[in-house]
């Protein structure tokens, strides 16, 4: 018997991106304004003071890039599509941009002749801004998923013949309570909220979950159109990429804090895995303390959600914490489940190595019981679509350091022995793996300070540079496959 494979040797891995936050030339060819571009430029305070203009200007500078990826030796590259660039106004009835598309028709092939594996996303986070102008976005349930449905479609008529492993959103939590129309915190574009300070307009008690549905809508007609009318031919897989971290009880002895933390599993990754991967209503949790203010799903929703059966489950998962229970009611804008989330548990032990960003600490096993659980409760085929940190003090980097960068090395070491034991030892069914982020890029409200990249990149020069932890992935990939056997390892060979 061949000793336990802790990757198997068709193990899909990569490096992953998102448009926004890499492309920049965001007057060009065409594309319209999205409400990244808004919120970075008239609200230069919230994103410290940077924008996607230039960026890593790789729009320009893509064929490097995919050098850089083939020299790595990823087999896959999961990229963003920019919808501003396919359809500038963004609506149903509004003109396709062909230099938009001509884009991304000139990288995908430049992966496929690189022999690199095209995974799209449709959305990461830039809502084409006229649609927030016409009607609020993503606040707008019903016009909101026809627009959606509608750049899916031209997406898949248009690439679908070489793309072949489709994400439909990428984090729709982050997009709730973050994003667009900021709708809790107000921390992401386009920063409406009604408990910061920097916001004068929305209603946090209610904002963020209609975006919520809007989403879950949005993805259950782009997933039942591809099912529908390309899957037959295409043969493509589609899915979605889910962030939520795993979540331990504080006290471990208090049954309270227990229910604390799985009730935070559940408002972070049940609110839309219930509807989507089981075309079920949200955990009872949260209609328990969140009541009417969660939009409830009609008979003709189920209905499409049952349409909308998915390849696999995208995980992107950056770190975890431990929950405490509150003995007072919920607050109307609490959004966590009425708990306390703490980097610390009851006998002062940390989840885990502080990184270079204050939320992210290094929690391998949290991680292999998060693939656990979400495989066992969800039933997917689960594709780590992100996972990644900045290194300690790396903003504070010259390039001669922060190239030297063992503690990004040690996390993704110890992740993949994550991956490897949930595998293995728990039977969850994990078959890719997508390292955050191929380069350096704008991250998002934190502007160019905290890297996430294998690359490090200047952001006077532009230039690139790979990091150790780039140069040593594909070794580490292939140490965990090597004991892998195929299937013609096992018969005779001829003569025997
Ligand atoms: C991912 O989101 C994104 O998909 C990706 O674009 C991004 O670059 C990557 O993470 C790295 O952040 O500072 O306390 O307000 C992961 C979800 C959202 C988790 C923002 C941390 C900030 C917490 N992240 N959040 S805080």
């Amino acid at each position: 018997m061949a000793p336990p494979t802790p990757l198997p040797a068709d193990f899909e891995w990569g490096f992953a991106t998102a448009a926004y936050q890499i492309e920049g030339a965001v007057d060009e060819d065409g594309r319209g304004k999205s409400i990244w571009d808004t919120f970075c430029h008239l609200e230069p305070t919230r994103t410290k003071g940077a924008s996607g203009d230039i960026a890593c200007d790789h729009y320009h500078r893509y064929e490097e890039d995919l050098d850089l990826l083939s020299r790595y030796g990823g087999k896959a590259y999961r990229f963003s599509i920019s919808w501003s660039r396919i359809i500038p106004l963004g609506g149903r009835n509004d003109p396709v941009n062909e230099a938009g598309i001509a884009f991304y028709d000139r990288l995908i092939d430049a992966l496929l002749a690189r022999g690199i594996v095209p995974w799209a996303t449709l959305y990461h986070w830039d809502l084409p801004q006229k649609l927030h102008d016409r009607y609020g976005g993503w606040l707008d349930v019903e016009e909101s998923q026809l627009d959606f449905e509608r750049f899916a479609k031209i997406c898949y008529e248009r690439f679908g013949d070489r793309v072949k492993n489709w994400i439909t959103l990428n984090e729709p939590w982050i997009v709730s309570i973050f994003q667009d129309k900021g709708y809790a915190t107000g921390g992401n574009a386009p920063g409406r909220s009604s408990i910061n300070p920097q916001s004068s307009e929305g209603n946090t008690a209610t904002e963020p979950w209609t975006v919520g549905k809007a989403l879950i809508m949005s993805h259950a007609r782009a997933v039942a159109l591809y099912n529908k009318k390309f899957r037959g031919t295409q043969k493509g897989r589609i899915g979605i990429s889910l962030n939520g971290d795993f979540y331990e009880p504080w006290d471990s002895e208090d049954e309270r804090d227990k229910m604390a933390a799985e009730r935070r599993m559940e408002f972070h990754i049940g609110w839309f895995a219930n509807p989507i991967c089981l075309a079920q209503d949200y955990p009872i949790c949260m209609r328990e303390q969140l009541g009417d203010r969660l939009p409830a799903f009609t008979e003709a929703d189920f209905a499409l959600l049952r349409e909308a059966k998915m390849d696999f489950y995208g995980m992107n998962y950056y770190t975890s914490q431990f929950a405490r229970h509150r003995d007072e009611p919920a607050s109307e804008t609490d959004f966590l489940g009425n708990l306390i989330e703490l980097q610390e548990n009851k006998q002062g032990v940390p989840v885990g190595e502080p990184s270079g960003v204050h939320w992210l600490r290094s929690t391998p096993d949290l991680f292999r019981k998060h693939l656990t659980r979400v495989y066992r409760k969800y039933g997917l085929p689960i594709y780590v679509t992100e996972n990644g940190c900045p290194c300690p003090e790396e903003d504070k980097m010259t390039r001669t350091e922060a190239v030297e960068d063992t503690y990004r090395i040690r996390y993704f070491q110890d992740h993949l022995d994550a991956v490897g034991l949930s595998r293995t030892e728990d039977g969850s069914d994990i078959k890719g793996y997508f390292a955050w982020s191929l380069m350096d890029n704008l991250e998002w409200s934190d502007g160019y300070g905290v890297r996430f990249g294998v690359t490090f990149t200047d952001y006077k020069t532009l230039e690139r540079t790979p990091k150790k932890s780039a140069l040593l992935l594909k070794g580490m990939f292939e140490d965990r496959m090597k004991q892998s056997v195929s299937p013609e390892t096992h018969l005779p060979s001829e003569g025997f």
